[in-house]
């Protein structure tokens, strides 16, 4: 039962390298319905969700579709197709940076209408707000770079956390200050940008 003991240590590092990266990639991402009709509206018609949420347009009643761009000219960043009358239809479209990206609009804002029902004022559109990571969350410390001081005050707070809401040290927000937050501050060592 001790097999793990064992185990050499550059490869628990390499395992735990490869497991962060896969940890970082998955990030959760919330899922906003907007529904389509009844009716010429969508609901809500506006809706603002942070980037690497999924928007889901859900056909409540009608025959519609789902076009971005304003005054019936399609931007290309997303259509559904042709207006279809499907209750229960979806369409979703995930606004994460890669989609930034690539279809990059004024303060992130998506606006987007149904062809059929334009006139009716059937518009809405979809604000993406991309948080701010602070510049150097590994200085712990607030001394302007990573250092020594800070490897140390990760080693003083290694384990759960007692309020995951307030464990500076849990960089990586898993609500235990372990390997990983030791592996992000050692990445981030020097001067902070
Ligand atoms: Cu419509």
């Amino acid at each position: 039962m001790n097999t793990k003991n064992r185990i050499p240590t550059a490869a628990v590092l390499a395992g735990a390298l490869a497991l962060g990266a896969t940890m970082a990639a998955v990030n959760a991402e919330t899922i906003h319905e907007v529904q389509v009709g009844p009716g010429f509206s969508f609901n809500p018609a506006q809706i603002t969700i942070e980037a690497g949420d999924t928007v889901r347009w859900v056909w409540a009643g009608g025959e519609h579709n789902v076009v971005s761009g304003v005054d019936g000219d399609p931007d290309g960043n997303f259509d559904s197709g042709l207006p279809a009358d499907d209750p229960g239809l979806t369409f979703e479209v995930t606004f994460d940076q890669q989609f930034l990206d690539d279809n990059p609009m004024p303060d992130n804002i998506y606006p987007y209408y149904c062809d059929p029902h334009l006139l009716f004022g059937m518009v809405g559109d979809v604000t993406v707000e991309v948080p701010v990571a602070p510049a150097c969350p590994e200085d712990l410390t607030g001394s302007g770079a990573v250092d020594v001081f800070d490897l140390l005050q990760l080693l003083d707070s290694w384990g759960a956390c007692a309020d995951v809401d307030d464990c500076p040290a849990d960089l990586t927000q898993s609500g235990v200050v372990d390997v990983f937050d030791l592996l992000q501050l050692l990445n981030a060592w020097g001067s902070c940008r």
